[in-house]
């Protein structure tokens, strides 16, 4: 694995490490369980008006504590903390933030010089996204709208400074992060993450646990090097002509929540709301807890579902979001592990990553506990195929970039290739969404059962069906063209071929390997250039990614 593939010059960046190449820690060698779960603190506007408040955040680099035995670790954070602040907001009441970069022009992480955005750009560029978020493109962080310390450089579709969030969507869990083309990857492992929720009146009348028993746990795989340092490989196998070079896939080998590696958390013998998020690179994860119990689902990435439901376990890719209600009454003295249930990239059981932090039912009960799991949850609204007036297919291909390297992308084009997806404003389209399972044996080295989390930006869609084919009898070709050379198998009319924890309003969705997934989205409020990517930041820094370009209906 790429985790061997150590270059001399990888701490080149970092102060005490000069010319010095510290190895990989063994995750057996850390203690877990040891560390005290963060609460990412809510940020005080630095004005607050009627209409809207108005933040300042800072980029910085910063030392970070992963964990009480190891050294402080260089990483970029909002405000110079990792997780960046948490943006709290209500329906309704705008937010507008000036986002400054003051980070250093050369990036400690290993910069791929060759992927779009890199060439002769400043190796720290920046730009936020409010990933989920329904706004204006100017203030949406489009990749090519980046922009280096102190505004200097600046991206090709960079226009303000400051962004203007109008939170006129459902109380959800958003999360904001860096979106920079080419580098999203580095930055965002660097530390460039936080949460941004939005409240509404409707979610306060339901008496879920609020306060102190809601918590955000953002969910990060990462790898560290023996001095404390962050480790992000340089180069991928086979050998490429670059180095560094951007790798294919980033698995970590230990499980960060909230920025503490393996933390435990001490709770009431009462329910918490937890809303869990995936900020992984690579590695999507199926959840559970150790002693079997339930979690009760309220909402999936656009908010609330219409019925509250119990599940032992739920999948979350990169960027997708879940919240959850833990009931821990009557489990006192108890500690109970949120695990999961992995297999790494080859197949086999991942021994380090099945822990991801710890309950521990120690807290005394400070007050009766007055929330409830409502039963229903809020009204949804279905998108009903007769609906859509258009009908897009796109398949995860492969292609080979200017440097030999193989690459994922969707319908064979790059990020740079003329906009192809331009719904008209107010229209309701379906996109139907073809994994094919490239052979495992096959040069390109990509993991054959990969899922693909497709991002669409501006809107929040549902997941209509997922449907198997037969991959060996599929013209790829054909079946964008004119939805024919597939051979579907029986979807189960109940199902649907989806998971139960995915029925609601969502902004990524797993497009499974042997499967066509379909989704229908609603694109209104803004007109303007978006885009629509995988999620896997691996993936999407090198070309996953395509324009979304909503445009204004003419009349005749
Ligand atoms: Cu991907």
């Amino acid at each position: 694995m790429e985790e061997n593939d150590v270059h001399p010059e990888d701490n080149k960046h970092t102060k005490n490490t000069e010319n010095t190449k510290f190895p990989v820690m063994n995750p057996s060698t850390i203690q877990k369980f040891v560390d005290k779960l963060p609460i990412p603190k809510v940020l005080k506007p630095k004005s607050q008006g009627n209409e809207y408040d108005y933040y300042e955040i800072e980029m910085k680099r910063a030392k970070h504590k992963f964990h009480k035995d190891f050294k402080e670790t260089e990483i970029y954070g909002y405000n110079g903390i990792y997780p960046g602040p948490t943006i709290e907001t209500m329906k309704g009441h705008a937010v507008t933030v000036k986002w400054i970069n003051n980070l250093p022009l050369k990036h400690f992480l290993p910069v791929d010089k060759t992927l779009h955005g890199a060439i002769d750009n400043p190796e720290v560029r920046t730009v936020v996204h409010l990933h989920g978020a329904n706004v204006a493109p100017d203030s949406d962080g489009h990749p090519d709208a980046w922009f280096s310390r102190n505004f200097e450089y600046t991206g090709p579709k960079y226009s303000r400074q400051v962004y203007e969030y109008p939170n006129q969507q459902q109380a959800t869990t958003l999360w904001y992060h860096d979106h920079a083309l080419g580098a999203t990857r580095l930055n965002i492992y660097a530390g460039l993450a936080g949460f941004y929720l939005i409240h509404d009146f409707h979610e306060q009348s339901l008496d879920l646990p609020t306060g102190k028993y809601d918590i955000p746990l953002m969910i990060q795989d990462k790898t560290f090097r023996t001095d404390g340092s962050l480790f992000y490989p340089e180069n991928t196998t086979p050998p490429s002509s670059v180095n560094p070079s951007v790798v294919r896939a980033f698995i970590g080998n230990t499980m960060v929540v909230n920025g503490k590696v393996w933390p435990y958390l001490e709770v009431e013998p009462r329910k918490y709301r937890f809303r869990m998020l995936n900020a992984s690179n690579t590695n999507g994860f199926t959840f559970k807890l150790s002693n079997g119990q339930s979690f009760w689902q309220i909402s999936t990435d656009g908010g609330m579902i219409d019925e509250s439901r119990s599940t032992e376990k739920f999948p979350l890719d990169p960027a997708e979001r879940l919240d959850v209600i833990i009931d821990f009454s009557g489990l006192e003295g108890q500690t109970i592990t949120l695990k999961t249930e992995e297999l790494d990239l080859q197949g086999n059981p991942e021994t380090f990553k099945e822990d991801v932090m710890q309950f521990r039912v120690e807290l005394p009960l400070k007050g009766e506990d007055k929330s409830v799991i409502p039963e229903e949850l809020r009204h949804f609204e279905k998108l009903h195929e007769d609906m859509a007036i258009k009908t897009r297919r796109f398949v995860m291909t492969q292609d080979t970039d200017m440097q030999g390297r193989n690459m994922l992308t969707l319908n064979h084009k790059m990020f740079g290739d003329p906009a192809t997806e331009t719904p008209e404003y107010d229209s309701i389209e379906i996109w139907e969404l073809a994994n094919p399972v490239f052979n495992p044996n096959s040069p390109l080295g990509i993991p054959p059962n990969i899922s693909h989390p497709i991002h669409l930006h501006l809107v929040q869609f549902q997941i209509l069906d997922r449907r198997e084919f037969n991959v060996n009898n599929f013209n790829a070709d054909l079946w964008i063209e004119k939805g024919e050379g597939i051979e579907y198998k029986p979807l189960d009319p109940i199902t649907k071929g989806l998971d139960p924890s995915e029925r609601g309003w969502k902004d990524t969705v797993r497009v499974e390997p042997g499967k066509v997934t379909r989704i229908i989205a609603h694109f209104k409020n803004f007109t303007g250039e978006y885009v629509w990517h995988c999620h896997i930041l691996e993936h999407e820094d090198h070309d996953m990614m395509r324009p979304l370009r909503i445009i204004k209906k003419y009349c005749d």
